[in-house]
């Protein structure tokens, strides 16, 4: 999607030879510039959140069951026009280490413009595919990108302790580059920005307060919303809505959630 908006871009760009006689032809529609990516490049950039798994319907993971921690995830894109390496990226939530906190490195993987990558929690929850190398964990990329996710790269945490979650009531989840450097923080509820984040160098966002529900970016420039009710296409309209979309995550150009291609995933 990217790649065609971009290479429209591209043949606007380039000028004609001959301009055409009539002057009062109708004009060709000019393709929206592609939204400036709130993070620079080569960061990814998070797009979604499961922070508070639903009770009812909460099997993010696909595994068959709902876990408390282990279905929590953080979608990420990259939103640039160039590949990025998403490899000693840092994700951890608001907790001390080793006191609960939710702490990720992930692997070597590069991200193609407009690739998206899920991260589980994976606590206690293996994610269907491990066994076929469509999932990675912090010391192994993915081998292929994974069909039950909207062919988003998916990487298993593999958390270790039902602490090392997010807190519905209020905590942040951090992106740190390669250099532990903070790109991109996301707060909610009752908890504050951590500190030693800056704002000249740190995209901070605060999230809406939900508890069956997923946050959700709307568009490359927007703020975080609760993830609407979402059918995932080909399942039946007996199928219940789910309330988040790991893998699926619309690219610059259509940041409305109606836009979203389908999820592919079983349920
Ligand atoms: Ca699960
Ligand atoms: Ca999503």
């Amino acid at each position: 999607m990217l790649h065609a908006l971009l290479t429209v871009l591209t043949l606007a760009s380039i000028p004609r030879a001959i301009d055409p006689p009539e002057a009062t032809a109708p004009s060709t529609p000019v393709a929206e510039p592609a939204p400036k990516p709130p993070v620079p490049w080569p960061h990814p950039l998070i797009t979604e959140v499961l922070y508070a798994v639903p009770t009812k319907g909460g099997d993010a993971n696909g595994d068959g069951e709902r876990q408390t921690t282990g279905d929590e995830f953080v979608e990420l894109i990259n939103p640039h026009d160039r590949p990025i390496r998403i490899g000693g990226y840092t994700l951890h939530d608001s907790a001390k280490p080793g006191k609960g906190q939710f702490r990720v490195t992930l692997p070597a993987l590069e991200l193609k413009p407009g690739q998206v990558l899920v991260v589980f929690n994976g606590y206690e929850a293996p994610v269907p595919g491990e066994s076929d190398g469509l999932v990675g964990d912090p010391a192994t990329p993915p081998r292929k990108q994974h069909p039950a996710f909207g062919n988003a790269w998916v990487v298993n945490a593999r958390a270790t302790s039902t602490r090392a979650g997010f807190s519905n009531a209020g905590d942040s989840l951090t992106l740190l580059d390669p250099r532990d450097r903070p790109v991109q923080c996301i707060v909610w509820g009752e908890a504050e920005t951590p500190k030693g984040i800056d704002a000249s160098t740190c995209l901070i966002e605060r999230a809406p307060e939900t508890s069956d529900a997923s946050v959700q970016r709307r568009g490359l420039d927007g703020g975080f919303v609760e993830h609407p009710p979402y059918r995932p296409e080909g399942l039946g309209t007996e199928t219940p809505l789910v309330p988040f979309s790991p893998g699926v995550f619309v690219v610059p150009g259509l940041t409305r959630l109606e836009d979203l291609p389908p999820y592919r995933g079983a349920r």
